[in-house]
């Protein structure tokens, strides 16, 4: 009997179902020209390992002409590429290059704060009444004790932990950081800055860019009275960020900036970019009181169809089998509840966090990686993530992440996930042919890297290259609802993904002991996080699985 084809969602707006999107760091993916700093022509000799790993989009971190105060996060120009990283031409020639391999570009904005280098920031700073004057946050001073003057709240720099107010002399004002002293907040409450923004968005667009990721949303919107924030009854002196001390209610996490993402969503819809799908994808950790109605108050702000705000829980639950039960459970059923339209957007690393290996483990990390390829929506991988790279222990004499100021426990800041790309045992690991590189490589890069992981069978590389390549060409994973099987409490998490009469089952063990699973079915196993099998293992009845196993069994029909 032939079975019916089930019918694909199809979404005309966006390319996001389903998809893997990759993200560079573009200082550590791979140097081309000896100076030891990533650039994007070394990213475009780099096309046919991407395309080869199966990936359906690359996010790339800033690649503006910036002062490199925070690697690029300190943007001088909207509108260009720092020489460091090429020139725009190099930038279109990628984007050329990308799609001639059905790969997206989606990139980095960064629309809290600019550089204290960018025009717009040196003309605000000359005084109160230019054009630029209203174009970031400035205040008067509470007044003036021994003569120094004396900031208008309390509010705090996210990167040193001290006052976020920065004196100006020629205004007589201080203007807001919430990151870096060389990032000054942009103020978002300007409706020509809302419109430069925005028209910023349209330019990319326009060159050909496929969608955006969108940085540290929540603080976009302050509150209009700028009133002190309330201390944090959980902070604890000596061991945590002194920024943490307060609750930054005030400082960010307000209603506005719902607003404001709204509006940049908008942005992909409109007539002009028509035709070429896209997706927008925002930054904001939740305050983890609720994080299923925090991510979802992000849903209803801005269109489903075209974005989407990044599930970070990959990043924040503990590895335990009842905190994900608990979420996943959750959060699918509410999505769905809210909008047919709603994608899950998955994150289990970036340049900000620990490396998911450092935090649980490297066979936990397998079974993560079985997780993530197979949960609904769009997942993302970090560069090196694929080949289970480690943080890199940075001596401190070679730190050079400026928020390793505020990073009280360990001193080294955002630098040990940030290490380059290990591409083989050449020397500097194949990333760079000269004399050194601007953070040290990983001690192990000669045992771990992608030429070694691409000749063992069972190399994380390899379970990475299966399983994307199985999320690709299987529906089910792809477009298949969520529907969790196993109870609260046990230690193997079992879930499905079903689409039409297709259904694929996912067990993953997160217990150092074995256990078993009891399948009322028959099936094929297509993956184990342990041991790749070259073709289809036939099973049913009582499945074994082996202390942090996690198997995709796709169920017969
Ligand atoms: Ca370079």
């Amino acid at each position: 009997m032939k079975l019916p084809i089930p019918k694909l969602k199809k979404s005309g707006l966006r390319w996001a179902d389903g998809a893997v999107v990759y993200q560079i760091y573009p200082r550590s993916f791979q140097d081309s020209n000896g100076d030891g700093i990533g650039d994007i022509p070394g990213i475009i000799s780099r096309l046919d390992y991407l395309k080869e790993l199966g990936v359906s989009a690359l996010w790339l971190s800033p690649f503006y002409p910036s002062p490199m105060a925070d690697f690029g996060y300190d943007v001088a120009d909207y509108h260009g590429v720092d020489p460091m990283f090429g020139t725009l031409d190099d930038f279109k020639e990628l984007l050329q290059k990308a799609h001639a391999l059905d790969i997206k570009i989606i990139i980095d904005i960064v629309p809290n704060h600019s550089s204290d280098e960018h025009q717009w920031f040196i003309e605000s700073s000359k005084s109160r009444d230019n054009e630029y004057s209203d174009w970031y946050v400035w205040k008067d001073p509470l007044g003036f004790e021994g003569g120094f003057p004396v900031p208008p709240n309390n509010w705090l720099d996210l990167f040193a932990g001290k006052s976020a107010w920065e004196w100006v002399e020629a205004r007589q004002q201080f203007y807001l950081h919430t990151f870096h002293v060389r990032q000054p907040d942009l103020n978002w409450h300007n409706p020509q800055v809302r419109k430069a923004m925005l028209d910023m968005l349209r330019y990319w667009l326009e060159m050909g860019v496929d969608g955006f990721r969108v940085d540290a949303v929540p603080f976009m919107g302050k509150d209009p009275e700028y009133r002190d924030e309330p201390a944090n009854p959980h902070y604890v002196n000596g061991r945590d960020n002194p920024y943490h001390s307060l609750q930054h209610i005030y400082s960010g996490y307000t209603d506005e900036h719902y607003t404001y993402l709204g509006m940049m969503a908008d942005v992909l819809k409109e007539r002009a970019f028509r035709g070429r799908k896209r997706f927008m994808i925002t930054e904001g950790y939740t305050e983890r009181i609720d994080p299923v109605s925090e991510y979802l108050r992000y849903y209803k702000s801005m269109d489903p169809e075209v974005a989407a705000p990044f599930i970070f829980e990959g990043i924040q639950l503990p590895w335990e089998p009842h905190v994900w039960h608990d979420f996943l459970g959750e959060f699918h059923k509410t999505l769905e509840e809210f909008s047919p339209k709603a994608l899950a957007s998955y994150a289990f690393g970036n340049h900000d966090q620990w490396r998911l290996v450092t935090r649980i483990g490297e066979e936990r990390a397998r079974s993560a990686a079985v997780l993530k390829l197979t949960l609904p929506g769009v997942i993302f991988v970090y560069y090196g993530e694929e080949l289970g790279m480690h943080n890199v222990e940075i001596p401190k004499d070679k730190v050079q992440d400026p928020g390793a100021a505020g990073d009280i426990q360990y001193g080294q800041g955002r630098d040990p996930e940030r290490t380059p790309m290990q591409w083989s045992a050449d020397e500097h690991a194949g990333f760079s042919d000269g004399k050194d590189t601007w953070l040290p490589l990983s001690p192990d890069y000669k045992e771990h890297n992608v030429a070694g992981e691409e000749a063992k069978p069972n190399s994380s590389l390899n379970l990475y290259r299966r399983l994307v390549n199985l999320r690709q060409s299987e529906p089910t994973l792809t477009h298949g609802n969520f529907r969790m099987h196993s109870s609260k409490g046990h230690p193997l998490m079992a879930y499905s993904r079903n689409f039409g009469k297709e259904s694929m089952l996912v067990l993953i063990n997160f217990s150092d002991k074995p256990t078993t699973y009891g399948l009322s079915n028959s099936g094929h196993i297509l993956v184990s996080s342990l041991n790749l099998p070259t073709q289809p293992e036939p099973v049913q009845g009582t499945i074994p699985l082996q202390a942090h196993e996690a198997l995709v069994i796709r169920i017969d029909k």
